[in-house]
């Protein structure tokens, strides 16, 4: 007969259909996934179609201008064109009510990326109804260049690139084929690399019905634990949906419950470093380095490595560290476990999607990581550069062995504004104290700092924006070594200031310890059990 088709670098594991139980499992998996609001509606999904045909016809319009502008004749501004592209967890097919639309805007080779920034807002505003924008914030000096807006209620990325090799973009036109990154620089190169990475592992999976169902699964999933988010050293969106696929492929005919409960068992017996990737990896060509632990140390440093499948290759994991791998390894474990009693019908689906318990359980000791600014423009510009480093603390206290068995970073963080008097309690609140602490509306109804009308002796009053990241630390059982974390500290500390951004005058970012039960009330959620002082014994 016909040859089976391989997905993928290995042959199935199972070509098994899904039997009727494995149904049931998956029915009650998507009821489950329903009961979380994981579906966007079909009036939101509907919404996003309609936004999506706006910026197309925008584009359009954006390109037929600057090619008239530019002087060009009639017949190349007719045939000049324009694509709008989806990436992301839309394009996925797994967005929830929640998610953003990741785009891509691609024009042919006359119109550059300035002409992009210079047109697209006031032709933007031009064409839409102007209540429909809510929010507008371009970012032209960007690692990735972005236009990041709220329009029509939903969030959007919308990244631009110019392809030089071509002077039409047709509707029809793919990203896949690689000759189109001819000419493309660094910038293009990274834009155009999501709306790749997306239609190639799409069409690296089996069934896609599958992928979907366990890929929404994972991301629940990994988000309950806390374990979601490249910028402090878990797996993101992209590379916890290649790892699905790769399940997908593996096991070509499974359902998405099915595909979910091997995920826990074979990605918990990974042989790390091994690495997760769809395909070959293709060679690398017009000077462009693809992923390669053989050449280069920077990959071989790689602990977890999940490889994207689209040309140039590369680790969708670089930022994974050991107390990281070793906080999701336990993740898998404790899955792998809970899904084997769904399977004997003595647990639920819920039960795999509860909570973490990170600020209520898991820790005796925490580090509070407080980014402080006094102005709320630069305080957010600072909070991103510290909220970037803050993997690199982590890093150094994995790296010291400094007595901190496992130093485990939260995934968010904790944005309060602050109002006081003096410089005496503006150096208390910079260290965590909470006493000043005011609400968001009462932040946004009087700005900064000002004078306020208190008779005779007008006071100063100062407005302080904080930023706070949460480390959970699991101290070594040996208890030999002495708690130190004092060197990786100052070289986090020495990352931050020697930033551009770093002005010593205004701002400030302060590691302090903190005892469980000296959590702030906001890092819990309503009808959670904070953490209590035990009461010493008498004697
Ligand atoms: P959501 O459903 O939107 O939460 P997602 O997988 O679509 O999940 P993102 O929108 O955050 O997640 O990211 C989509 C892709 O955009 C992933 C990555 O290739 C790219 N991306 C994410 N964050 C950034 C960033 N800060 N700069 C540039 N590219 C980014
Ligand atoms: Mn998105
Ligand atoms: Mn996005």
């Amino acid at each position: 007969g016909q040859p089976k088709k391989q997905w993928g670098v290995t042959s199935a594991i199972s070509e098994a259909q899904p039997g009727p139980r494995d149904l049931e499992l998956n029915d009650q998996l998507v009821e489950v996934l329903k009961r979380e609001n994981n579906f966007e509606t079909p009036e939101g999904t509907e919404n996003r179609v309609k936004v999506l045909g706006h910026f197309q016809k925008v584009i359009e319009e954006l390109i037929r201008r600057v090619c008239k502008k530019k002087g060009l004749p009639q017949s190349t501004i007719e045939n000049a064109g324009g694509k709008v592209f989806a990436f992301g967890s839309y394009a996925l097919g797994v967005y929830n009510p929640g998610s953003d639309i990741d785009t891509l805007a691609v024009a042919p080779k006359h119109v550059g990326l300035d002409d992009f920034f210079d047109h697209f807002p006031p032709i933007f505003r031009e064409m839409s109804s102007a209540p429909d924008i809510t929010e507008f914030v371009p970012v032209r000096e960007a690692y990735v260049p972005i236009i990041k807006m709220e329009y029509c209620g939903v969030s959007i990325d919308l990244l631009f690139v110019s392809l030089n090799s071509v002077s039409t973009v047709p509707k029809d036109l793919q990203l896949t084929d690689k000759n189109l990154l001819r000419g493309l620089d660094d910038t293009g190169m990274r834009s155009v690399n999501g709306t790749r990475v997306t239609t190639e592992l799409l069409s690296l999976v089996p069934q896609v019905k599958a992928f979907r169902h366990a890929t929404r699964a994972i991301k629940l999933w990994s988000t309950q634990r806390a374990i979601y988010g490249a910028v402090f050293g878990y797996p993101g969106g992209v590379a916890w949906a290649i790892m699905v696929a790769r399940i997908c492929q593996l096991y070509p005919f499974a359902c998405g419950a099915t595909i979910l409960s091997k995920f826990f068992t074979l990605m918990g017996k990974w042989h790390w470093p091994r690495p997760v990737m769809l395909k070959a990896i293709e060679e690398g060509t017009m000077g462009l380095r693809v992923w390669n632990p053989l050449i280069y140390p920077q990959d071989k440093s790689h602990i977890m490595p999940i490889i994207t499948p689209a040309f140039p290759s590369m680790c969708a994991t670089h930022t994974v560290m050991h107390s990281t791998k070793a906080i999701m390894l336990e993740e898998f474990t404790r899955a792998e476990k809970i899904v084997n009693l769904i399977i004997a019908g003595k647990k639920t689906w819920g039960d795999l999607f509860e909570r973490h318990t990170f600020f209520t359980k898991d820790h005796k000791y925490y580090l509070s990581v407080i980014a402080a600014c006094r102005t709320k423009e630069s305080h957010e510009l600072f909070a991103g550069l510290v909220q970037s480093k803050v993997r690199l603390l982590v890093k150094g206290i994995d790296d010291s062995g400094a007595g901190v068995e496992i130093a485990r970073p939260y995934v968010k963080s904790f944005e309060r504004v602050h109002r006081c008097h003096t410089e005496e309690q503006i150096d208390r609140i910079i260290q965590g104290n909470m006493a000043f602490q005011i609400s968001s509306e009462e932040a946004a109804v009087n700005g900064s700092s000002e004078k306020a009308e208190n008779g005779e002796n007008a006071e100063e009053v100062h407005t302080i924006y904080t930023t706070t990241f949460y480390i959970g630390l699991t101290l070594a059982a040996d208890g030999g070594k002495q708690l130190d974390i004092s060197y990786p500290v100052s070289e986090f500390k020495r990352f931050i200031t020697m930033s551009d951004i770093y002005e010593q005058e205004t701002m400030s970012v302060r590691v302090i310890h903190t005892r469980n039960y000296d959590l702030p009330a906001d890092v819990f959620l309503p009808g959670e059990t904070r953490p209590t002082k035990p009461v010493k014994e008498k004697k």
